[in-house]
C-alpha cells in the first residue's frame, strides 16, 4: 500500500493531464470523493483535473462544494489520451459506463476503492475494503502524505462518509468516527451537511414512499421486494435509497430487494440485508458490491428478474 501511495503521488506530480471519475449514477461517496480529490490535487500540486460522470447525479447532492466542476462524459473528448486516469468508488469496470472508453487510452490508471474487486482496472491500486467510503481513504492520504486541505475538501469528504455509512449506521468503524470527530473539531457541521442533503424533489419522495407502500413480502416476512416501473424510475432521485431506508425499519425483516424497470429489457436491482451477506446474489446476477449492500443491472424484463431473485433467495435464513 505504501509503495502504491508513493507511486500514485509521483504520477500526479508528473502527469500533464488527469481525469477522475467514480461509478455511473454517482452517489454521495462517488461524487464527493471525485470532487475532493480534484480539489486536493489542485491545492497541493497546482494541477487542473477533469472530473467526469455518467448517468444522473441525484438532486440531493446539488449543494455539495464544486458540484458544477463535474462534466457529463459525452461533453468531453473520449479519445483524448490522459497521462493519468483515477477511478474512485467504482467496484468493477461495468459500473464505469461511458468513462470506460477514456480508460482504454489512458497511459496510467490509478484507483482508490473500498469495493471488493478481483479484477481491478488500475496499474496503481489504493484499495481498502474495510473503509467506510472512498472519502475515508482520501482523508487517510491527507494525513499520511501531509497534504494541504481546505474547508470544502473536508465538507466533501464528510459528505462521502455520512452518505456511504447511511448516517453512521452501516460500515462505520471507530476509525471512521474518529476521522469524523477530527472533521467536526475542524469546523464541519454534520447538521448542516444533513440539511443540505435533504434536497430531494417532492415527486421523488412521493414516488419512493409509494413504491415502499406497494412492497411484497416473502419467506415469512424475511424478504421485502419493492418494484419501480419505468415511469416512476424517472422520478427517483438516485437509486431509490428512501424506499430501502423505509423498509429496513420493519421488524423481523432481513433482506430487501428493490427492482427498477429502467427499460423494457433492463432491470436495476438493489439488494440490502441487515446482517447476512447478500453480495453473492448480486454476483449471481452479474453485479457486485458490499456484504450487506450490493446491486446489479440485468438485461432482462423485471418479471424474469423477479423470478430469478426469488429463486436465489430460496432457503436463505
Ligand atoms: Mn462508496
Amino acid at each position: 500500500m505504501k509503495k502504491n501511495v508513493k507511486d500514485f503521488i509521483d504520477k500526479i506530480k508528473t502527469a500533464k493531464s488527469i481525469a477522475i471519475a467514480g461509478h455511473k449514477n454517482p452517489d454521495g461517496d462517488s461524487l464527493c470523493s471525485v470532487l475532493a480529490l480534484a480539489r486536493l490535487i489542485h491545492l497541493n500540486f497546482n494541477k487542473k483535473t477533469v472530473c467526469v460522470y455518467d448517468g444522473n447525479i441525484p438532486d440531493c447532492l446539488d449543494n455539495v462544494p464544486d458540484r458544477k466542476n463535474i462534466i457529463y462524459f459525452e461533453h468531453i473528448d473520449l479519445k483524448k489520451v490522459f497521462d493519468l486516469v483515477i477511478l474512485l468508488d467504482y467496484g468493477t469496470e461495468n459500473h464505469l459506463g461511458g468513462f470506460l472508453e477514456i480508460c482504454k487510452n489512458a497511459k496510467v490508471i490509478a484507483e482508490i476503492d473500498h469495493h471488493k474487486n478481483d479484477a481491478p482496472l488500475a496499474d496503481i491500486c489504493i484499495d481498502d475494503i474495510e473503509a467506510s467510503s472512498v472519502g475515508e481513504i482520501i482523508y487517510d492520504l491527507i494525513c499520511t502524505q501531509k497534504l494541504k486541505f481546505d474547508d470544502a475538501i473536508l465538507e466533501l469528504l464528510a459528505t462521502s462518509i455520512i452518505t456511504d455509512t447511511g448516517n453512521f449506521k452501516y460500515v462505520c468503524h471507530g476509525k471512521t468516527l474518529r476521522i469524523m470527530a477530527e472533521m467536526v473539531d475542524a469546523g464541519i457541521s454534520i447538521k448542516n451537511i444533513s440539511n443540505a442533503l435533504n434536497n430531494k424533489p417532492r415527486k421523488s419522495v412521493i414516488t419512493e414512499a409509494g413504491a415502499a407502500a406497494n412492497t411484497e413480502f416473502f419467506y415469512k416476512g424475511r424478504l421485502a421486494l419493492a418494484t419501480v416501473d419505468e415511469k416512476d424510475y424517472k422520478n427517483l432521485d438516485g437509486r431509490g435509497d428512501l424506499i430501502l431506508s423505509i423498509l429496513e425499519q420493519i421488524k423481523g425483516l432481513e433482506y430487501i430487494v428493490l427492482l427498477k424497470r429502467q427499460k423494457e429489457n433492463q432491470t436495476g436491482v438493489s439488494l440490502r440485508s441487515k446482517t447476512k451477506p447478500i453480495d453473492h446474489i448480486a454476483n449471481a446476477l452479474g453485479g457486485g458490491g458490499h456484504l450487506n449492500a450490493a446491486g446489479a443491472v440485468v438485461r432482462d424484463t423485471i418479471e424474469n428478474v423477479r423470478e430469478k431473485v426469488l429463486t436465489l433467495f430460496k432457503g436463505m435464513k
